[in-house]
């Protein structure tokens, strides 16, 4: 595989204060124990694992008013992400992230933004993450880290990893989104971020789907990012995740999902997030995630 070289630096963040429920600081743990560092070597890849970035609980925290939670940590955190998986990508490794709620997609990516300046990026949700504190109906910021990568919402995040490095709408792709903020679906439209949200998965197919979104992000960049909620699978397949939302990707969609990215050989990073322990029935989800990562870096039938 051209993209993947065979190592892979896993780096567990183990942050829930981006969300409005405990549980998804457990993720990490959790998709530790699901196995997946035993799945990846089994692969063939070389794992070093990073442990996880320090995170403080919301119980240690100053909460500053309620339009963007948490805002201090979530900013440290994020900055000790980004300059972690900068640092293993000059070594020339795969960063694979273990969230963690989904804020950590602002650290991640503009770690990746400091060696890929031209990065596409697909994005796995049942939701948008494109809410700013004006638009944002909880001040959540795992809502927020789209808006963030693409250079909108409160300085102090769209600084993390320096103002200039950010992404370029165009090569920013949605898939299997069933839950969008008013303000969300002003601003994709104002950016012309490409959404295919259920009902093209429903029409078109998983199938179909995929070969557009790799095309768009695939031509013209250096490498794809691969940010996954777990919440963008049904809630029957996945249900430690926090805001779970009916009408998710089936278990063989998100597989094929995967798959076909893994045969196209474009990604060059990624992360798994949201996994809530706390929700979780038997760790089903984390070893969802485990399964999916699997796919994503090459394992197959036969
Ligand atoms: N859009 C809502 C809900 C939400 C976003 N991401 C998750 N939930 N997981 C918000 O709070 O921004
Ligand atoms: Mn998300
Ligand atoms: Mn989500």
């Amino acid at each position: 595989n051209p993209t993947i070289n065979n190592r892979i630096s896993i780096i567990g963040v183990p942050l829930d204060l981006g969300a409005d429920r405990r549980g998804v600081d457990m993720g990490p743990s959790a998709i530790r124990y699901a196995k997946v560092g035993e799945k990846l070597q089994a692969l063939g890849y070389e794992i070093d694992d990073k442990g996880d970035i320090a995170a403080n609980r919301p119980d240690s925290c100053y909460v500053d008013g309620t339009s963007l939670k948490y805002l201090d940590e979530i900013e440290r955190v994020n900055t000790e992400l980004c300059h972690m998986v900068a640092e293993e990508m000059a070594k020339a490794r795969f960063p694979l992230i273990l969230g963690g709620d989904h804020s950590i997609a602002i650290g991640t990516i503009s770690g990746v933004l400091q060696h890929k300046k031209k990065l596409g990026v697909l994005w796995f949700d049942a939701h948008g993450d494109i809410n700013t504190a004006a638009t944002s109906p909880s001040g959540n910021i795992h809502g927020m880290p789209v808006a963030v990568c693409l250079g909108r919402g409160h300085e102090r995040l769209t600084g993390v990893g320096g103002r200039a490095a950010k992404l370029d709408p165009e090569k920013f792709v949605m898939i299997g989104i069933r839950d969008l903020d008013p303000g969300e679906k002003m601003l994709l439209k104002e950016l012309g971020v490409v959404v295919y949200t259920m009902h093209e998965i429903d029409i078109m197919g998983m199938a179909k789907v995929m070969e557009e979104a790799i095309k768009i992000v695939a031509n013209g960049t250096e490498g794809v990012h691969v940010s996954f909620d777990m919440d963008v699978i049904d809630p029957l397949h996945a249900p430690g995740v926090g805001t779970p939302v009916l009408g998710g990707l089936t278990y063989r969609e998100s597989h094929l999902a995967m798959e076909l990215i893994s045969a196209a050989n474009i990604v060059t990073s990624a992360e798994f997030v949201e996994v809530n322990t706390v929700l979780d029935n038997r760790n089903q989800t984390a070893k969802m995630a485990v399964d999916l990562m699997g796919s994503l870096l090459g394992e197959r039938v036969l």
